[in-house]
C-alpha cells in the first residue's frame, strides 16, 4: 500500500525539476534538455529532469568556490552540528527516501531503507570525527623548536555517483568532507537523479536553517558530459568517483593529468571461498544474500564462489535449492527477495553475458532469462543464476551487473586464493570456515588482495565505520570509516622556531 504520489510530494519532487541547485536556488539553461525518468519496478514515468549545460556547471562552480571561503572558517564542530542535524533530517525521512530509492532504483525497500540508514550512520561518524581531525607532533632536531602537522580544508569536491547506491555513496562522502571543511559538487547517476534531487532537498532545509551559505551543497543532474567536466577542471581540487572501471579509468587519467586527487570505487569481481570447515548454512546465506542482493548490482555483490571440492555438490544442492525459493518481483512488496535491474539495457548486458558463458563451455545449473507477464511489464525483470565456470573464461573475469553466480572448485587453499585474486578487480573477498589456520592464511600477506577481506561473512554489506574500497581495477580509493577522511583535507607540516637564532636542519652551517 506505498503510494508514490505521497512520497514525491512529500520529497518535493515535482512533475518537472530543475538540472543545478547552489542549495536554495533551482536553475537550468533555457535550452536544457529534458529527460523522463522510469522506474525499473512498473516501467511508469515517475518524473522529468532539466539535464545541466556546460554553462551551469561553470555557475555552480563559482558558487562553490565562493562559498568555501566562508565554509572552511567554521570550526569543524559547529560544521559536524550541521551534520548531526541533516543525519536528523534523513532519521525523519527515512521512510519516503528509501521507498523512492527502492521505485526509482529497483532494490527491495529493505535494501532502500538499509541505504538510508548507512547515510543515517555516516552522519554520526561525521558528527564524533569532527572533532578528531587531528595530525601529529613530532620532535624537532633542532633546539627550541616544535613541529607538528595539521589537516586543511582542501576546497570544492566533485562527488560522481553510481545508481547502484543512489544516495548513500553521496553521503559518505559529503559528510566527511563538510566537516572537513570543503564544499560539495553532486552529480549523481543520469539514472536515478530523483532521489539525489530530494537529498539536496533534505540537506539544504538544514543549510537554511542554519543560515549556511549558498553553494556549500551542490547538485548538478547530467550526463558523463558534467562528469568530464568535473575531471578535467582544476577548481576542483579532489574527484571522487564511483562506478564502471571504464569510467574510473576516463576519470583517473583525467584528473591524473592535472595532478589533482581521485577517490576511485570501482568494479568488483568478489568470491567467496567455502572450505571444507565452513558451517555450510551460514555459507548459504552470505552467498544467496551477495549474489541476488539488489539483484547482483552492488559492487560488493558475490559473483563467483570457490568451494572446496568435498562440499561441493552438497553445497550446489543447497544452492540450487535456495534459489527455488526466491520471490521476484515489485520491490516495493516486502515478500519479495529481489526487484528488477535498472533498465532494459542491463537486461540485455545480463544476456549476452549468459550467452557468452554458455559460448565458452559454462554449465548453468540454474538457469537464467528475462520475466515475462503483467507483474513483470516493465522488461527489467530477471532470474538470478548460477553456472559453473573456469575462472580465466573472459566472462567471468569480466563484473556484469547483475545476479550471475559463478561456480568453481579447488583441492588446496592456495590454489582456492589464486582463484580469488586471479581477477583484475580487487574490492571484496570472504572466507567461510571455523577452521583458524584457513581463515588467518586468507587474512595474511599470503592471502587475499582486496580491499575488504571477511571471515565467516559474505562479500557485500560492509558497515561505514571501516574504510570502504579496494584495489587493482577497483581504482585503490577508500571512503566512509576509518581514516578515509584525510583524502578531503590537505596536510601541513609546521616547524615553528621560538629560540633567538636560526640553525639549519641537517647540521648546515650558513655564516653571513
Ligand atoms: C556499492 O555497491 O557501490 O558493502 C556500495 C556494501 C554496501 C555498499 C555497496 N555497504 O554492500
Amino acid at each position: 500500500n506505498i503510494n508514490i504520489a505521497d512520497t514525491l510530494k512529500h520529497l518535493h519532487i515535482d512533475g518537472i525539476n530543475e538540472a543545478c541547485s547552489t542549495g536554495s536556488n533551482w536553475a537550468s539553461s533555457a535550452n536544457a534538455e529534458v529527460r523522463a525518468i522510469t522506474s525499473p519496478v512498473d516501467g511508469k514515468i515517475i518524473a522529468q529532469v532539466k539535464m545541466a549545460t556546460a554553462a551551469d556547471y561553470d555557475k555552480v562552480v563559482q558558487q562553490a568556490q565562493k562559498a568555501f571561503i566562508n565554509w572552511r572558517t567554521l570550526p569543524a564542530p559547529k560544521r559536524g552540528d550541521i551534520v548531526r542535524q541533516i543525519g536528523d533530517a534523513l532519521r525523519q525521512n527515512k521512510q519516503h527516501l528509501g521507498t523512492l530509492v527502492s521505485y526509482e532504483m529497483g532494490k527491495s525497500l529493505q535494501e532502500g531503507l538499509g541505504e538510508v540508514q548507512e547515510m543515517i550512520d555516516i552522519c554520526d561518524f561525521a558528527v564524533g570525527l569532527s572533532r578528531q581531525l587531528h595530525g601529529l607532533t613530532m620532535h624537532s632536531e633542532r633546539p627550541l623548536h616544535r613541529m607538528y602537522e595539521q589537516y586543511h580544508p582542501l576546497g570544492v569536491v566533485g562527488i560522481i555517483s553510481a545508481f547502484n547506491f543512489p544516495v548513500a555513496v553521496w553521503s559518505w562522502n559529503a559528510m566527511l568532507a563538510w566537516v572537513c571543511g570543503d564544499v560539495c559538487i553532486w552529480k549523481p547517476s543520469e539514472k536515478t537523479p530523483l532521489t539525489a534531487i530530494a537529498c539536496q532537498h533534505i540537506a539544504q532545509a538544514v543549510c537554511t536553517a542554519n543560515g549556511v551559505e549558498e553553494g556549500v551543497s551542490c547538485l548538478l543532474i547530467g550526463d558523463s558530459k558534467i562528469g568530464e567536466l568535473m575531471a578535467n577542471d582544476s577548481r576542483l581540487p579532489l574527484i571522487s568517483a564511483t562506478g564502471s572501471t571504464r569510467m574510473g579509468k576516463a576519470v583517473g587519467a583525467a584528473v591524473g593529468a592535472r595532478l589533482g586527487r581521485s577517490l576511485l570505487e570501482l568494479g568488483g569481481n568478489n568470491a567467496i571461498i567455502i572450505t571444507e570447515n565452513a558451517d555450510l548454512d551460514m555459507a548459504l546465506i552470505g552467498a544467496v544474500f551477495g549474489a541476488v542482493g539488489t539483484a547482483g548490482q552492488r559492487c560488493t555483490t558475490t559473483r563467483r564462489l570457490i568451494i572446496h571440492d568435498s562440499v561441493y555438490e552438497a553445497f550446489k544442492q543447497k544452492l540450487v535449492k535456495a534459489y527455488a525459493q526466491i520471490r521476484i518481483g515489485n520491490p516495493l512488496d516486502e515478500n519479495n527477495h529481489m526487484g528488477p535491474l535498472i533498465d532494459q539495457e542491463a537486461v540485455n548486458s545480463y544476456l549476452a553475458a549468459i550467452d557468452a558463458c554458455k559460448a565458452v563451455g559454462g554449465n548453468f545449473v540454474v538457469e537464467g532469462g528475462r520475466l515475462q507477464g503483467e507483474a513483470y511489464a516493465s522488461g527489467c525483470y530477471v532470474r538470478p543464476c548460477i553456472a559453473e565456470v573456469e575462472n580465466h573464461y573472459k566472462i567471468v573475469q569480466h563484473e556484469t551487473f547483475a545476479p550471475i553466480l559463478y561456480l568453481m572448485r579447488y583441492k588446496t587453499l592456495e590454489e582456492a586464493i589464486a582463484l580469488q585474486n586471479g581477477v583484475p578487480q580487487g574490492l571484496s573477498s570472504a572466507i567461510m570456515t571455523n577452521n583458524l589456520r584457513e581463515a588467518e592464511t586468507f587474512l595474511s600477506v599470503a592471502g587475499s588482495d582486496c580491499g575488504i577481506a571477511n571471515v565467516n561473512i559474505g562479500t557485500s554489506g560492509a558497515e561505514i565505520g571501516g574504510a570502504f574500497g579496494g584495489e587493482k581495477e577497483t581504482g585503490g580509493g577508500r571512503e566512509s570509516g576509518s581514516d578515509a577522511w584525510k583524502v578531503y583535507m590537505r596536510r601541513q607540516t609546521n616547524t615553528i622556531n621560538y629560540s633567538t637564532s636560526l640553525p639549519l636542519a641537517q647540521g648546515i652551517k650558513f655564516d653571513l
